[in-house]
C-alpha cells in the first residue's frame, strides 16, 4: 500500500484478505478513530476550552483523575456503545465494567483501554494518550463479565494507541505487523506514515523513573548500574536515558529508535507489582511491540502469557529492543536477586 493511503483504507483492504470477514471489526475500528480524533480535539484546545487541570475525583486505582481523564473516557464511551460491534467496554477509569445499554445492539467484541494515558503531563503540554485492546467475546456470552474479559494478552485480536504529541498519529497492529497513521488535519483522515513499523534489535537508549532507584528489586538495579557505567561497564557501550512519563510515548520513542523502557515492581507499597496495568497498557504495547520484533516482559514471564486475575492488576513491565529485554530478564534468572520480586 502506498503512502496516501488512509487508515479506513488500510482497514477495509485487510478485510478483504480475510475469508468471511462481516466488516464489524473494520467498522468497530472506524469508531475507536471517531473517539480518537475527537480526543484529540480536546487534548489540542485544552486551556482554551477550560478542561485543564484537576476534577477532583479518584479511580479505582486511588488515582486522582483529571478532567481531561473523564472527557476522553465519555467520548470513548459515546463513540462505542450504541454501534453494535461490542458486548461490553472496561476502561481504566471505570470500577466495573460498562455492559451495552439493552436499546442498542449487540457484537461479539470486547474492548479494553485507557483513556489518556500518562495524563499527568496533560497541564504541562506534553504527550499523553489512548491505549485500547480488542477482544472476542467468549461465545455464546450476551452480557459479559469480569472473567470473560480476564483473557491473556495473547488472545488480542487487535491493539492499538493514539499519541496526542506534535502530530497526532494513531499505531495498530491486528497480528501481522505493525503500522504507523498520521491525522491530517485539513482533510480530518489518518494517513499511512510509518508502514511496517520495526524495533531496532539493539540500542544504548533507557527508560526508567530514577528516582524509584533505592526501591528497585536486584536484576533492574544491576542493569541500570550497568548502563550508567556506560563503556567501561559490563556492556561495553555508553547509554543515553529518556523518561517522558508517558507510556505511549515512550513506546512510541522505542519503535522509531528502538530502546528499553522498564516500569518493575518496587519495594513502595502498593507498588509490589509495578504501576501499569495489564489489561490496559502491558497487554496491549506487548502486542506491539512483539509484532514490531521487540520483546515485553515482567522478567519472570512473557507479559502476553500473564493469566489475567483482575481487570485492573498491575504487573511489572520491562519491553522494547529485544536483545537489551533478554539482558534484563536474564538477570531475573541467574539467582542474584535471590529469587525476590522486590529488592
Ligand atoms: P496513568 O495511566 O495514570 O497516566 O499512569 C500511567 C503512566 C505511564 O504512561 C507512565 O509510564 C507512568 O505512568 C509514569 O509513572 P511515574 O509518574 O511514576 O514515572
Ligand atoms: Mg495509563
Amino acid at each position: 500500500m502506498d503512502q496516501g493511503t488512509t487508515l479506513t483504507q488500510f482497514i477495509i483492504e485487510e478485510q478483504r484478505r480475510i475469508p468471511g470477514a462481516t466488516g464489524d471489526f473494520t467498522s468497530l475500528l472506524n469508531d475507536i478513530l471517531t473517539a480518537c480524533k475527537k480526543i484529540s480535539c480536546a487534548v489540542n484546545r485544552g486551556g482554551l476550552i477550560g478542561i485543564l487541570g484537576s476534577a477532583e475525583t479518584e479511580n479505582v486505582q486511588g488515582e486522582t483523575q483529571k478532567k481531561l481523564d473523564i472527557i476522553s473516557n465519555d467520548v470513548m464511551i459515546e463513540a462505542l456503545d450504541w454501534t453494535g460491534h461490542l458486548a461490553g467496554m472496561a476502561s481504566e477509569e471505570m470500577d466495573d465494567p460498562l455492559p451495552i445499554p439493552d436499546m442498542y445492539p449487540k457484537g461479539k467484541y470486547l474492548i479494553l483501554f485507557d483513556p489518556l494515558d500518562g495524563s499527568s503531563n496533560i497541564d504541562v503540554n506534553l504527550s499523553v494518550g489512548t491505549i485500547f485492546s480488542v477482544l472476542r467475546c467468549p461465545e455464546g456470552v450476551e452480557n459479559p463479565s469480569v472473567e470473560d474479559f480476564l483473557q491473556p494478552g495473547t488472545e488480542q485480536v487487535c491493539a492499538g494507541y493514539a499519541l496526542y504529541g506534535p502530530s497526532t498519529m494513531l499505531v495498530l497492529t491486528t497480528g501481522h505487523g505493525v503500522n504507523g497513521f498520521t491525522l491530517d488535519r485539513s482533510i480530518g483522515e489518518f494517513i499511512l506514515s510509518h508502514p511496517d513499523m520495526k524495533v531496532p534489535e539493539t540500542t544504548r537508549e533507557f527508560a526508567i523513573n530514577m528516582s524509584n532507584q533505592r526501591f528497585w528489586p536486584a536484576p533492574i538495579k544491576r542493569y541500570v548500574d550497568e548502563c550508567l557505567a556506560g563503556e567501561h561497564g559490563a556492556h561495553n557501550k555508553n547509554y543515553n536515558m529518556r523518561w517522558v512519563a508517558s507510556m505511549v510515548a515512550e513506546v512510541h520513542r522505542i519503535l522509531t529508535r528502538g530502546g528499553i523502557f522498564m516500569y518493575p515492581a518496587d519495594s513502595r507499597p502498593g507498588s509490589e507489582n509495578g504501576k501499569l496495568r495489564l489489561m490496559y497498557e502491558a497487554n496491549p504495547m506487548s502486542f506491539i511491540i512483539e509484532q514490531a520484533g521487540g520483546a515485553s516482559h515482567t522478567g519472570r514471564q512473557r507479559i502476553m502469557d500473564v493469566k489475567p486475575e483482575g481487570l485492573h492488576q498491575r504487573v511489572p513491565v520491562i519491553l522494547g529492543s529485544r536483545e537489551e529485554v533478554e539482558v534484563v530478564v536474564g538477570y531475573h534468572g541467574d539467582g542474584k536477586d535471590g529469587g525476590r520480586e522486590v529488592a
